[in-house]
């Protein structure tokens, strides 16, 4: 793959989770050697540290069950505008998460720049859940459950920051789904949205539908944002997350999408979420998620290092 200037984006939220450790992610990609891979790869790396946030603003919504909005939204205004400003200046703009909720504000500010381009966003959503509750329907109150449903544009998001450029749901993909609550079901379906569930790869394998997206994305001229959630793997190979669900994707199976992904030349940018390395056994998952990422950047299977340790 040709050298890409890549800048690393601290986002070390928490707030949309329901249990604490993901402000320690960022931290956990450096450690796990994030920037020096790439650099390795032949790319030009610059990590500019974390976001912070400013004052959170008193905002409160009727569905009691929600939990830290103030903060949650004051996260969110910060990296729109952070991944709008990133998005300008580089060719592959990494989030290195921090909870989901953090792509209430990466989507935004990454499409706010493709609409000044002329280009329309599309979004791979790698993950065992599809985060596609609203504000009235999330039970668990937890608001990494609803990037998605918000940055395409369903009502009843109006305490969070107004969109510049929602993302239409027709440009979405979820690839590794197995845990949908009934009302993001319904949803999905009023919204016709592209999922494989885990049930649809076991049967027709995961290259068929990332492929089938890849050239929707193409013949669009699309931009391609890639989140990936640390529960889309198989939790006996990513035990770091707060919300594992059984029957993830394998270890080839994650690298393959990777590997497609960085042929098709099309990513423009990637969320790295969820990682919780409170949770984490000797940093296998912080460093699993960096191999990823390289497969992503570059990486073949035949230039695999051996690990020594
Ligand atoms: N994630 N649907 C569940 C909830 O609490 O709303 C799980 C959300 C998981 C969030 O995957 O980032
Ligand atoms: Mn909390
Ligand atoms: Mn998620
Ligand atoms: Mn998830």
């Amino acid at each position: 793959m040709t050298s890409k200037s890549c800048t690393l984006i601290g986002a070390p939220v928490q707030s949309g989770a329901s249990q604490p450790g993901c402000i320690m992610g960022p931290d956990a990609y450096r450690t796990a050697r994030l920037a020096e891979t790439l650099r390795d790869l032949g790319h030009e790396v610059s990590d500019v540290g974390n976001v912070a946030h400013g004052n959170p603003e008193n905002i409160t919504h009727m569905n009691q069950a929600i939990h830290d909005l103030p903060q949650t939204v004051a996260w969110a205004a910060a990296l729109e505008k952070a991944a709008f400003d990133a998005a300008q200046t580089s060719d592959m703009p990494i989030f290195l998460g921090g909870d989901h909720s953090l792509s209430i504000g990466t989507v935004p500010g990454i499409s706010r720049h493709w609409k000044k381009e002329g280009r329309p966003l599309f979004v791979l959503w790698l993950d065992a859940h599809p985060d596609f509750h609203t504000l009235e329907t999330t039970r668990s109150g937890n608001l990494h459950g609803t990037p998605v449903a918000y940055f395409s544009g369903l009502p009843g998001f109006d305490v969070y920051p107004e969109l510049a450029a929602p993302v239409d749901p027709a440009n979405l993909c979820m690839l590794g789904i197995r845990s949908v609550d009934p009302a993001e079901n319904a949803a999905l379906a009023a919204k016709n949205v592209d999922v494989s569930d885990m049930r649809a790869i076991d049967e027709h394998g995961i290259a068929a539908p990332l492929r089938a997206f890849l050239e929707r994305v193409r013949a669009a001229n699309g931009a391609l944002h890639v989140s990936l959630d640390v529960d889309f793997l198989e939790p006996s190979i990513a035990p770091a997350v707060g919300t594992t669900v059984p029957g993830g994707a394998t270890f080839r199976e994650a690298h393959l999408v990777m590997e497609m992904l960085c042929d098709a030349g099309l990513v423009t940018s990637l969320d790295l979420v969820e990682l919780n390395p409170f949770l984490d056994e000797r940093g296998r998952t912080a460093s699993l998620m960096v191999d990823l990422c390289a497969s992503l950047m570059g990486r073949k299977v035949l230039d695999r290092p051996t690990k020594r340790f």
